[in-house]
């Protein structure tokens, strides 16, 4: 039996050296160097060449190693065996740590002072409470939730949006295409933590911006987009900037990856922009993740925090 690391464009090295510490009885192997295909049992995965899985006709469960499965879901016919995808302690605290630190650095105005320091300009600008910001946050799933938690303990006022009806402390919760206004129109800083999939694509762009407050005590809406890029549309974006349809926004995610050179993005100086960074995967914690999972399954358990694939995600 072996375990697969099969993961295009990420260095697959640490992956491998960190499998090997944490399952030293299994034997793991990085794609293409496959001794045996047929004793390959468990992948995994992150954005595997069309047709790379087919090579393997005795997998028994596919590991995500991210969080989003769209990497995997978005093309090829997979084989029919569970998808476990990354829900874990380490991947939630750099996200909540990226949501609160970019909510932050929106609702403390850092982009102005950082232009009043460059004109040596000392003036100081009205600051809102927390109290008096509400964040709606798209997607109330594992790191949806876990930025609530956080982001009410800083005192902001919190509404999210998500497909089924959900009842969460200190959030107002609102579900669904029909709840979408609602939860829009009292909304100063959108975050999305939506997956990608056919229903969120494209689905934020300057329909929604208009229908965010604009009378808010930050003095217009923020966008902040930390899921997927396809989810938003970049030329309304870029547009809404220009116009102060939204004040500002931070992308760590983006429609192309990297980010391409000509990109208008990079030029507006009221947008934060990272490198799909705000929760990279870490070998070390999340090897312990997949071996959990790799005994539950060879012992008959159910996985965890499987993947609905007709759902996509
Ligand atoms: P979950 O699957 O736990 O949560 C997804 C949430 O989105 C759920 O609340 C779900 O609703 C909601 N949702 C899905 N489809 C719709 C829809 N059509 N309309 C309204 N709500 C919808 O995902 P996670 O919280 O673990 O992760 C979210 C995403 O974050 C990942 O899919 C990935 O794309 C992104 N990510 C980005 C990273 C980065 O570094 N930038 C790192 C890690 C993840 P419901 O609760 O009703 O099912
Ligand atoms: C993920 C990511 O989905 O890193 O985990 O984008």
């Amino acid at each position: 039996m072996s375990i697969l690391v099969l993961v295009d464009g990420w260095n697959s090295a640490p992956w491998v050296d960190a499998l090997r510490s944490a399952m030293p009885d299994q034997l793991i192997e990085a794609y293409p160097d496959v001794i045996d295909p047929d004793a390959v049992e468990y992948a995994l995965v992150w954005a595997p060449q069309s047709g790379a899985l087919d090579a393997f006709p005795n997998l028994k469960a596919l590991f995500s190693l991210g969080a989003g499965v769209d990497h995997l879901l978005g093309g090829d016919t997979l084989p029919a065996v569970p998808i476990g995808r990354v829900v874990d302690p380490d991947l939630t605290a750099r996200m909540t740590e990226w949501i609160v630190a970019q909510v932050l650095l929106h609702h403390r105005q850092h982009l102005q002072y950082v232009q009043q320091q460059r004109a040596r300009k000392w003036h100081n600008l009205k600051q809102p409470l927390a109290s008096e910001v509400q964040i709606g946050l798209m997607g109330l799933g594992e790191l949806g939730r876990a930025s609530a938690n956080l982001l009410h303990q800083l005192g902001f006022g919190l509404r999210g949006w998500s497909r089924t009806p959900k009842q969460l402390n200190n959030v107002a919760c609102f579900h669904g295409t029909d709840g979408l206004d609602a939860f829009l129109s009292e909304t100063d800083i959108l975050v999305c933590l939506l997956p990608l999939t056919p229903d969120t694509e494209g689905l934020i762009g300057t329909a929604v911006f208009e229908k965010l407050r604009r009378d808010g005590a930050l003095g217009g809406p923020v966008f902040i987009n930390a899921g997927r890029g396809r989810i938003h549309v970049e030329s309304d974006i870029v547009a809404a900037l220009q116009n102060d349809l939204l004040k500002a926004a931070s992308l760590d995610v983006f429609e192309v990856e990297p980010l391409p050179q000509d990109s208008p993005l990079w030029n507006l100086e009221n947008l934060i922009i990272t490198p799909h960074v705000a929760a990279v995967s870490n070998p070390k914690a999340l090897s312990h993740l997949i071996s959990r999972q790799v005994r539950a399954h060879q012992e008959g358990r159910e996985l965890d925090h499987l993947v609905d694939v007709t759902r996509g995600y």
